[in-house]
């Protein structure tokens, strides 16, 4: 461990004493574009890996993370995808360094507790949604943009299968944009969660419901609406100034142009669950088992998942860049 922790201060240049070497932030850093513009207070978006790295094949999980980040830009925003590199977590990957995580044969998914671990081993990794709020509140970025979050599974109530995010947004003040989550999910026990955890929800735009990921209607009404990135903006102003300490997750609905295509694979993820079921898949093979018929029945998920977390990126940036108007 020694030997390991004084290989990354030398490779850095930097002297190594005992006393350093404990003092020393050497598991965190923040590439000095993303500093720059929070010294600045201009308007940063935190982005995650786990899309990259477990979410997407490869060769369009790069493209993706690419081209989110240049929308990020294009939007006057700065990007900062937040992924685990060789035992450091960064806020604010290089071209290089996402292009390590998009090739990887087996990276690992970081959430929350694989935190101590990966960083105590020098792994490399895709984080979370959990993991990436951790992160970007430590960085000092409020506004968060992925495509779906985790939540309760379904018979959740037996196996105690709910993802980690839902306690993060309920114990870290971030603001995640995401499309909702998919309906592999229970989502009225994620919302019960949710509500639990003292998140904030929000549909973003005019609709009343809570979105699907590949549907604008889960079934399930939004506890709140917020018509424009300057209300959503003013509700994580007032959770911030709240000191709160807890989260906000604004779910913005697939955009219309998509949607009958999000509906198609709405159709398949309902087969896939009825048929999961039938043949007895259980636990941690559920996710995988559903995904990967939904593929096989479909093949405009990937286009859909691509279109969402696009506009997830833009409407997020939107969202940031007013935040940042109304706290400077
Ligand atoms: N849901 C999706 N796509 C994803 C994820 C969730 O529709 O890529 C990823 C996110 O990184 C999320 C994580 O934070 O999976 C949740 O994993 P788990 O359910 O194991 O907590
Ligand atoms: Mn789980």
């Amino acid at each position: 461990m020694i030997k390991r922790a004084s290989a990354l201060i030398l490779r850095r240049g930097i002297t190594t004493s005992h006393s350093q070497l404990c003092k020393k932030d050497s598991l965190f850093r923040v590439h000095p574009l993303v500093s720059q513009a929070l010294a600045e207070n201009k308007p940063v978006v935190a982005l995650e890996s786990t899309i990259i790295t477990h979410g997407m094949p490869y060769p369009h999980n790069l493209s993706t993370a690419k081209e989110v980040e240049a929308i990020v830009r294009a939007e006057g925003a700065t990007p900062a995808t937040v992924g685990v590199i060789e035992g450091e977590v960064c806020v604010g990957l290089s071209s290089k360094e996402l292009d390590h995580l998009a090739r990887r044969q087996s990276p690992v998914k970081v959430s929350r507790r694989d935190l101590p671990y990966v960083l105590s081993k020098g792994l490399s990794g895709g984080t979370t949604v959990s993991a990436t709020m951790i992160a970007a509140h430590r960085a000092g970025i409020p506004v968060f943009v992925t495509g779906g979050i985790g939540g309760v599974h379904r018979d959740g109530e037996n196996s105690l299968d709910i993802s980690a995010d839902l306690t993060e947004l309920g114990r870290t003040p971030i603001a995640v944009v995401s499309a909702g989550v998919k309906s592999i999910l229970d989502i009225g026990r994620t919302l019960e969660f949710l509500e639990t955890q003292g998140v904030c929800v929000a549909t973003y735009g005019a609709l009343k419901n809570f979105p699907a990921f590949f549907s604008p209607q889960s079934g399930f009404t939004s506890p709140y609406q917020v018509g424009n990135p300057e209300e959503a903006a003013k509700l994580i102003a007032s959770a911030l100034s709240m000191g709160l300490q807890s989260g906000v997750l604004l779910a913005v609905p697939i955009p219309e142009e998509h949607a009958p295509a999000g509906q198609q694979i709405e159709e398949a993820i309902q087969v896939a669950v009825t048929e999961a079921s039938a043949r007895g898949v259980t636990g941690r093979d559920v996710t995988p088992f559903i995904l990967q018929k939904v593929n096989e029945l479909t093949n405009t998920t990937l286009q859909c998942d691509i279109a969402l977390i696009h506009n997830n990126a833009k409407v997020g940036s939107q969202i940031a860049c007013a935040l940042s108007k109304q706290l400077n």
